[in-house]
């Protein structure tokens, strides 16, 4: 059974997810309408992955007896001056995830929810992995800079990126 404040933070993350999975939801969008395919068909797949975290605590939450809660969320960004921008973003917003599944992993410490604890090992691993791959393509884009022809080579080359 989670506790109030489990419950609480849980259902905090729950919302962190989704307005996740909306921030690349919209990246993709702004990517497609600039006709680059290639970031576009990531970001969609980024902003799938995000909904699927969401769901993974739904239902661990009203699993553990609690209530899972789908809140209102804080709108994305719609617009980036440029694809860099994106992956700027991209990057700040999942180490801003990581410190969120932190406190997360330390709150369930500090109550003794081994179950949650365990639970969240999961979302570590895939914050480290995300980190990583967030870190490698901007390294990339910063690489390319203005380049017309490297952008071109990118975007076609980021279709076989995956985070899995
Ligand atoms: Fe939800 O995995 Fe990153 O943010």
């Amino acid at each position: 059974m989670l506790s109030k404040s489990i419950e609480s933070a849980l259902n905090n993350q729950v919302r962190i997810e989704a307005e996740s999975s909306q921030a690349y939801l919209s990246m993709a969008v702004w990517a497609e309408v600039k006709g680059l395919e290639g970031i576009s068909s990531f970001m969609y797949d980024q902003s799938n992955e995000e909904r699927q975290h969401m769901l993974r605590l739904v239902k661990f939450i009203n699993e553990r007896g609690g209530h899972a809660h789908i809140s209102e969320l804080t709108a994305p960004n719609v617009t980036f001056r440029s694809y860099q921008e994106i992956f700027e973003k991209f990057l700040e917003h999942e180490v801003l995830v990581s410190e969120s599944i932190n406190e997360l992993v330390h709150i369930a410490l500090q109550e003794k929810d081994y179950a949650t604890h365990n639970f969240l090992q999961w979302y570590v691993s895939e914050q480290i992995e995300e980190e990583a791959v967030a870190r490698t393509i901007l390294d990339k884009v910063k690489m390319i800079g203005d380049d017309k022809g490297g952008l071109y080579l990118f975007d076609r080359d980021i279709k076989l990126l995956t985070v899995k």
